[in-house]
Parts: C-alpha cells; sequence; structure tokens
C-alpha cells in the first residue's frame, strides 16, 4: 500500500460502498487508485485525493461522438479483458450520449444529446472518436443531417473539456492516409484550438481512464504536449522501455519473420519496427489487462506508429524507423561473436546521459543491457558446452 493516509482511507464507509458497488475488496481498489496516481506522475499523497475522487465525486457527463473511424477505441475502452477496467470507466464518468451504444435511435438519441448538454451546459466532457471530413463543407459524413464539423462545434461549444480519443481524431489517423479524399482532420484543427489528444488506434484504455480520473479528482486535465498528448503517457519513445531493447543495443535483430531471430524474440527493427520513433506508453502499460507481453512488440509484431502522426498510416511497414534519440551505427556488430566483448553498464549511462533520454532513459538502457549481458553469459556458458561435449 502506498502511504499512510491513503491506508486510512480503507475504513472510509465511500471506499466501501465504492469497491462493492465494483465488485473490488477495498485494498485492491486502493492499490488501483494508487497504481493510477503514480502512472499519472503524481506527488505522494495524491492517491488518496484520487481514491476519495473516484469513490465519491459526481460523475462528470460524457457526450461521445463518432466520425469517421471503426469503433475499435470504444471496443478497447469498454471490451476490456479484465472487467475491472470497463466497469471503472462506466464507474467514473456518466456515458450520457454515445452513438454506437445507446439504445435510443433517431430523433430520441438527438433529443438525449441536447438534453445531456443543457442539464450540464458548460461541464460535460467531449470526447471525439474518429476523423472530421473536412472537404467539400464536410459531406461526407453526417449524423442526424448535421455535419460532424457542424457537431463537434455544437457540442464543444459548452464543454468543460474536449478530448480527442484515437488517432482519428487526433490528426485524421487512418482515414486520412494519402491521399485522404474526403479532407479528414482531427478535432483540434476542425475546432481552431488545441484539446487533449488520446492517439493510438486503438488508443489505450488506460490512458483514457487516467485522464479522467484527473480531471474528476482535481478539475483540470493532466499536463499535455505540444500535441495535446498527456505527458504521463507520451513522453518517452517505445524504444526507450522496450522488452527488447537489450537486443537492439547488442545487435541482435530478426531479419524475416518466422526467422531465428524472430523465434528467439530479437529486436524487430529490421522489420520495420517504428518503436524508435513513436512516444507511447504501449510496453509498460500493455492491453487488456492479461499479463506480460500483451502488446503489439510483445507478440513478436513490430510496432508500425499508430500513435505517432506523421509515422502510423504514413511511413510504409517494412521502412526502417528514424531513431530518435539514439543514432545507432550503420552496421550492427555480433557483440558476442564477432567483437568478443559487449559495453559496460556505464558506457550505457553515458550514452543515454549523451542521447539526453527522458527521466529513467538511462536506467532502462542500463537495466536493459545487464539482461544483455545476461544473455551474452547464457549463449557463451552454451558455446562452452557444446565445446565440452565435442570434446567429449
Ligand atoms: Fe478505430 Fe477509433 Fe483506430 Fe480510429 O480508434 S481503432 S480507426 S484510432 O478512431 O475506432
Ligand atoms: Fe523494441 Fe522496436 Fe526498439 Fe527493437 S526497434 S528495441 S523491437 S522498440
Ligand atoms: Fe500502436 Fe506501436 Fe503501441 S503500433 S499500440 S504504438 S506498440
Amino acid at each position: 500500500m502506498a502511504n499512510s493516509s491513503l491506508l486510512r482511507l480503507e475504513g472510509d464507509s465511500r471506499i466501501a460502498v465504492a469497491s462493492d458497488r465494483l465488485g473490488m475488496r477495498r485494498r485492491e481498489f486502493l492499490q488501483f487508485c494508487a497504481t493510477l496516481a503514480a502512472g499519472l506522475g503524481l506527488p505522494p499523497g495524491a492517491d488518496a485525493a484520487v481514491a476519495e475522487a473516484v469513490a465519491s465525486k459526481k460523475r462528470p457527463s460524457v457526450i461521445w461522438l463518432h466520425f469517421q473511424e471503426c469503433t475499435g477505441c470504444s471496443e478497447s475502452m469498454l471490451r476490456a479483458e479484465h472487467p475491472t477496467l470497463e466497469k471503472l470507466i462506466l464507474d467514473v464518468i456518466s456515458l450520457d450520449y454515445h452513438e454506437t451504444l445507446f439504445a435510443a435511435a433517431g430523433h430520441q438519441a438527438e433529443q438525449a444529446r441536447k438534453k445531456a448538454m443543457a442539464d450540464n451546459k458548460g461541464g460535460y466532457v467531449l470526447v471525439v472518436e474518429g476523423a472530421i471530413p473536412t472537404r467539400d463543407g464536410g459531406i461526407y459524413c453526417k449524423v442526424g443531417g448535421q455535419t460532424a464539423i457542424a457537431l463537434t462545434r455544437e457540442c464543444a461549444a459548452d464543454a468543460a473539456a474536449v478530448i480527442a480519443i484515437g488517432s482519428c481524431a487526433s490528426w485524421g489517423g487512418m482515414p486520412a492516409t494519402d491521399p485522404n479524399p474526403t479532407g479528414s482532420s482531427g478535432v483540434a484543427a476542425v475546432l481552431g484550438k488545441p484539446v487533449v489528444t488520446i492517439p493510438g488506434c486503438p488508443p489505450n484504455p488506460y490512458n483514457f481512464l487516467s485522464t479522467v480520473v484527473h480531471f474528476l479528482a482535481f478539475g483540470s486535465l493532466p499536463a499535455v504536449d505540444d500535441l495535446g498528448r498527456p505527458k504521463f503517457a507520451y513522453s518517452r519513445l517505445i524504444h526507450e522501455s522496450c522488452e527488447r531493447r537489450a537486443h537492439f543495443d547488442a545487435g541482435r535483430f530478426a531479419v524475416e519473420f518466422g526467422d531465428e531471430g524472430h523465434r528467439k524474440g530479437y529486436c524487430l527493427y529490421k522489420l520495420g519496427c517504428k518503436g524508435p520513433e513513436t512516444y507511447a506508453n504501449c510496453p509498460t502499460v500493455l492491453f487488456g489487462d492479461a499479463g506480460a507481453g500483451t502488446w503489439p512488440i510483445g507478440c513478436g509484431c513490430p510496432c508500425f506508429g499508430c500513435s505517432e502522426q506523421g509515422v502510423g498510416f504514413s511511413k510504409p511497414l517494412h521502412m526502417l524507423a528514424k531513431v530518435k534519440n539514439v543514432e545507432p551505427p550503420q552496421q550492427y556488430p555480433r557483440i558476442v561473436e564477432e567483437q568478443g566483448m559487449g559495453a559496460t553498464l556505464g558506457s550505457a549511462a553515458i550514452l543515454a546521459a549523451v542521447a539526453g533520454a527522458a527521466a529513467g532513459g538511462t536506467a532502462m538502457v542500463a537495466r536493459n543491457l545487464g539482461l544483455s549481458h545476461k544473455a551474452e553469459e547464457a549463449e557463451r556458458a552454451k558455446a562452452a558446452s557444446k565445446t565440452t561435449e565435442t570434446e567429449a
């Protein structure tokens, strides 16, 4: 358990009611809130504020619009593998209008949206999923006779916060792929002002939940970068936290799907992995609450940069990534066989520091090289045992 203020809440009746409602044990609920607070990079003690807010604050009304997309964002939010996450999302927000989940249809649905907006004027959260076609006056996407452009502007006018969920709503994503026949754009471009963006195709539900919980607990959205992305989730490259990074540093690559390197879990850089130029927390948050390895690279699939504008849906899948922060050499020596020695932990720390890695990057590189050394030791031991077998 994180701290004494959080522990004291264990006896709080509001926590008891909330954890019962969610089907969690009290300590499990508090631990989850502590994890959310830590993931948000909040200072010590803020976990108690998060737990109290989730347990007792009035849920913000959410109006959720759908435009050009596949509904994968909603699917990833509300069909999480682990039922707790789905329950929590629906528990911290009041989903008053959602075009694909709504039982109501036609005029009834439109009335419900207008009522939710009027009842919560100035206080609701507008979530937009999908890109907005802007060519020819926006005629390529209409809901209830209104263009996506008009609907977005109408709903954003009285919203307390606007969240663009998924890469489509963030900058256009997949529908904006060249030649972008309908002029698909992101929400910020259509509104002409910055909004919070949670890119990813689909985005990680934890990043949405954490953003909403921040709004609930502190009345404001979390700090964002110049693309509107919450810094707690998008400030580090995938390559910095990737479990295969030791192989990258040691020059061990899969070069074809199914080859020996691929089967051994080597780095996917040469298969077009865009982790070195994509900012997201996929390697640390994972997907589906289904345990280790449940993310694209963990499953042997190169990251295609779905959350990075100018990478996902723009660069060819097998094109080599531009390695940001750490420029690798043109040739990748096999450290074990060819050079017979590996880099030291000290040199890893210097490399990361020189490269200006984000906070924690040095530790990550050092840790990965630690793993790399273990792998080298294992290879040496295997080679030595082979020699002994031959001699025998
Ligand atoms: Fe789909 Fe959402 Fe991709 Fe787009 O996610 S998962 S096409 S980001 O808007 O529904
Ligand atoms: Fe991981 Fe891709 Fe970087 Fe290799 S290139 S370490 S697979 S993020
Ligand atoms: Fe997307 Fe790459 Fe993460 S493809 S889900 S940003 S690992």
